[in-house]
């Protein structure tokens, strides 16, 4: 009688939802900090290290657990992961691809880490969504959308850091680096990651992960992507 109706249960209503990625595709997955506009109230402007550190922290953690991991990059409160399974043939996909496992798992993975990172008394929560592309050039485009964020990103923090809301309202990026050198700040002149993001990437001896806070800009030096997304 129990495992009828557990079989009824799992097939009426677990399977119903669902859903698998595709084998032998590039899968994306992309972790995002949930209300995070409050959450840094108190955090060092324009960039805090200590909310990086820990970002970097939960993407190690999470690329040691996830089958199939490439490669993660981060930006503001968001880390993306490449996952192929295409390599060697039968390689496993995490999760046989199962959607909801996969989301849920790299979401809580992640939190959990960055919590412990990060500590203090608030909780951080953590979004997950995955994105299947069939293209390599796509994901290469991919990352490259998320870097063009990181750098308007990083120049709306730096300028909301020195002007107030009402003052940049309706600003144009060349007319918020206008009014940043009018007060003496140059963006260009900003630590490099903060810029441009961070990565994740195996060490020498592939044994670990390892964060790369040195990246270039992906669209001038387009082999590093393109020696990363097989
Ligand atoms: N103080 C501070 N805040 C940051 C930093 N990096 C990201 N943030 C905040 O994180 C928010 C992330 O944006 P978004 O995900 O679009 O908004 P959310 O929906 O509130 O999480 C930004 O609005 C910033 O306020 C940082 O280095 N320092
Ligand atoms: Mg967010």
């Amino acid at each position: 009688m129990k495992d009828d109706l557990g079989r009824r249960m799992k097939q009426d209503y677990e399977d119903a939802l669902r859903l698998t990625v595709p084998r032998r595709s590039y899968v994306v997955i992309r972790i995002d900090g949930r209300g995070f506009h409050t959450f840094t109230k108190s955090l060092e402007r324009p960039y805090s290290r200590r909310l990086a550190d820990a970002l970097d922290q939960a993407a190690i953690g999470l690329c040691h657990e996830m089958i199939g991991c490439r490669f993660a990059y981060g930006q503001s409160d968001e880390y993306s992961f490449l996952l192929t399974d295409f390599e060697k043939e039968n390689a496993p996909l995490w999760f046989d691809g199962n959607v909801q496992k996969m989301v849920s798992v790299s979401a809580s993975i992640f939190t959990g880490h960055f919590n412990r990172a990060f500590g203090g008394d608030k909780i951080a929560a953590f979004d997950s969504r995955v994105l299947v592309i069939s293209q390599g050039a796509e994901v290469e485009k991919y990352f490259l959308w998320r870097q063009l964020d990181a750098s308007a990103n990083s120049l709306n923090m730096l300028a909301s850091a020195h002007y107030a809301h009402a003052e940049l309202v309706g600003k144009s990026n060349t007319e918020k680096h206008e009014m940043l050198f009018a007060k003496g700040v140059n963006w260009a002149k900003q630590p490099a990651d903060f810029k441009r993001g961070r990565a994740v990437r195996r060490s020498a001896d592939s044994n670990s992960w390892e964060v790369d806070c040195t990246i270039p800009v992906f669209n001038r030096d387009p082999a590093y992507l393109r020696e990363i997304i097989p």
